[in-house]
């Protein structure tokens, strides 16, 4: 096969064993790459009831059939297991020179089992898999562990490791790369950790070939100047992600006070243009020429890569109006490998319940040292950190009355940084997820305001199905980054071909859609066949907050979610997907996409609609 490699390895950590396995064109042709693989390899080898931070567990890295070529943006990396954090199908998309060199080395993935005796490493290469001792390496944080790793290898190694949070199993600890890239929100980090797995050092230096050399060469030089010309490059390259601060503070979508209210009245500090007066430099993933990554200096003086995400859920979420103690905080998540979106839910969650007074401490929302020490104690699990470790489905359970209606998550996993008072389509696509509440499946806020935020009518679902194919079904399964796209609107047509040069395959955007569908399907079936007859179509409900609770300030005060209505189009999307009334997928379903072995194996946990 071109494109692929057709091998991933299989790596027993209990046994000090790795062994290289085979897949056929089919797998590939079906499931195409990244989350599509990790989905059926968790789906085929994970026993239904495994407990995520057990050693049956298995942790999936999994790339595409274009990482690592000269292809726009090919540098990235599916890291998938099944959540500590909400017990179901999880996984993250991280930018890092390792997938680049896993192919190298000639793997197309790599899986992960059993657990090792003492703290370890892994160092992979070309037939190589060396289990390394790590004693002097655990407790380190994730900035210092690569630090301290790379002189030992190649310049060219990629290394991904986990910080703190993931050796003490924080239930949202990340998987951290190249000093501020962080993947895995659904807790990737805490497997590792479960696994006493410090970090991956791959190295490589293979040829990966193309079906068709000379087009490939001709399309990868075209393709990147095409990225450069696009209108929007230049203040790209300035602002990144950042400019999205405003846009959500002007379209009252801006998290505030654990998404209490969707404006911040010190937005403009904490905005794109506050980040550009502190900005020092770019960083960003392999393969990239629109590298997004600001770095700042924040006020601990140190460097810190900042994105919407994390200045949102960092600075309005929790009061904090100071964009470079925002950064601090980002820079000390990311050296403890904790996920930014969920460290914002809790700590804006707790601070609610203080100012409720729910809890006996007195947390204060927007004060930098307190909240610096706590963001310390989750991930170290000391006194009130280690209950805000378990994530914030837990904690409202803990702290329980009516604390679970601003617990702000979707199936466990914290809601990412956009508030949906007004923004029906939106809160179905936080509802329907599949990893949880996250906005990278289906980020259709932007297109719902310009449609109309008051509709919850059949075209919204529509729509929402169709950007879910493209970014969480056909960009997760590539494992390309999706910006060049959507942000820059490099067009569509490109990737086709990208694919005839590279594989030699001529896949339409049907088939690619097609594939697209068969992976949400599946991990529907998972997530399904994990909660079996506990499964309800409540778990794809967002919580009361947005329901209940109207928006008291800006100029959309007074909005709220309808829940019938919210309903009504829930019922719409399960139609369209050929889910039933209880969002399960119908057998008919499962077979249209040829998956009737599945529908077999699932009709044991669950009854199935015809
Ligand atoms: C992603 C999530 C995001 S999405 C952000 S900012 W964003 C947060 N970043 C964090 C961080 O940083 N440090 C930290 N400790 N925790 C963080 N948690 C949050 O994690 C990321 C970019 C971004 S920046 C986005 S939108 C796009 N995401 C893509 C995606 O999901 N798929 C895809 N095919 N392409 C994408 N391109 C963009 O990549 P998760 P990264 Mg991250 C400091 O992993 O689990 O998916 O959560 O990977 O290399 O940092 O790139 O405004
Ligand atoms: Fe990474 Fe940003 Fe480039 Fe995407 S645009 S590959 S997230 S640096």
């Amino acid at each position: 096969m071109f494109g692929w490699q057709g091998n991933y390895l299989h790596v027993n950590l209990t046994k000090n064993k790795a062994v290289v396995k085979t897949y056929d064109a089919i797998f590939a042709f079906n499931y195409l790459g990244g989350r599509g693989f990790a989905a059926k390899i968790l789906w085929d080898q994970l026993k239904p009831g495994t407990d995520p931070l057990s050693p049956e567990n298995k942790l999936v890295f999994a790339t595409g059939p274009l990482t690592g070529f000269g292809l726009p943006n090919s540098g990235k990396l599916i890291i998938a297991s099944k959540s500590p954090l909400t017990g179901g199908y999880g996984d993250g998309n991280i930018g890092t020179k390792a997938a680049v060199v896993m192919r190298k080395a000639g793997y197309d993935g790599v899986i992960i089992e059993g657990k090792a005796k003492t703290p370890i490493f892994l160092h992979l290469k070309e037939n190589v898999a060396e289990f390394v001792d790590a004693k002097d390496f655990w407790g380190l944080n994730s900035f210092e562990t690569e630090q301290r790793l790379k002189p030992l290898y190649e310049r060219t190694a990629g290394i991904i490791s986990i910080g703190p949070a993931g050796e003490n199993l924080v239930k949202f600890a990340t998987v951290v790369s190249q000093e501020g890239r962080s993947g895995g929100r659904p807790g990737m980090g805490a497997v590792m950790g479960s696994k006493n797995l410090k970090a991956v050092v791959f190295e490589g230096s293979g040829i990966l070939s193309a079906a068709h050399p000379k087009e490939f060469k001709e399309l990868s030089s075209e393709s990147y100047r095409e990225v450069m010309t696009k209108p929007g490059f230049e203040f790209w390259k300035r602002q990144g992600t950042m400019s999205t601060i405003e846009w959500s503070q002007e379209n009252c979508a801006l998290p505030t006070l654990n998404f209490r209210e969707g404006v911040f009245d010190e937005a403009t500090e904490i905005g794109g243009y506050a980040m550009e007066k502190i900005k020092i430099s770019n960083r960003g993933c392999p393969q990239c020429n629109m590298t997004c990554g600001n770095i700042v200096k924040d006020s601990d003086r140190k460097e810190s890569e900042v994105d919407y995400e994390n200045v949102a859920m960092l600075g309005s979420n929790i009061g904090l109006g100071n964009l470079g103690q925002v950064a601090a905080l980002n820079r000390v998540a990311d050296e403890l490998g904790m996920d930014t979106i969920s460290l914002g839910n809790v700590l804006g969650f707790i601070m609610e319940a203080s100012e409720r007074k729910l809890i006996p401490e007195k947390i204060l929302w927007g004060k930098f040292k307190d909240t610096k020490a706590l963001v310390n104690d989750i991930a170290y699990r000391r006194g009130l950190g280690g209950t805000l470790a378990e994530g914030v489905r837990y904690t409202a359970d803990k702290i329980g009355s009516e604390s679970r209606d601003w617990a702000m998550h979707v199936k466990g996993l914290e809601i990412s940084a956009y508030d949906c008072h007004a923004a029906p389509a939106m809160a179905l696509s936080y509802g329907t997820c599949p990893v949880g509440a996250h906005h990278k499946d289906a980020w259709i806020i932007g297109w719902e305001i310009e449609y109309g935020r008051d509709s919850y009518g059949e075209e919204k679902v529509a729509k929402l199905v169709e950007t879910q194919q493209l970014r969480g079904g056909v960009f997760e399964a590539l494992t390309l980054c999706r910006f060049p796209n959507v942000q820059l609107g490099l067009e569509l047509e490109w990737y086709p071909k990208f694919l005839i040069a590279t594989t030699g395959m001529d896949l339409s955007w049907g088939t690619l859609n097609q594939i697209a569908d068969r992976t949400s399907t599946l991990i529907r079936a998972f997530w399904v066949r994990e909660f079996g007859k506990n499964w309800t179509r409540e778990m794809d409900v967002p919580p009361a907050r947005w329901f209940k609770e109207p928006l008291k300030k800006g100029p959309l005060k007074g909005s709220k979610l309808d829940e019938d209505k919210f309903n009504g189009m829930l019922n719409k999307y399960y139609r369209k997907r050929g889910w039933d009334e209880r969002g399960i997928p119908r057998k008919s379903t499962l077979k249209r996409f040829g998956l009737g072995d599945q529908a077999d194996q699932l009709s044991k946990h669950v009854s199935l609609s015809e």
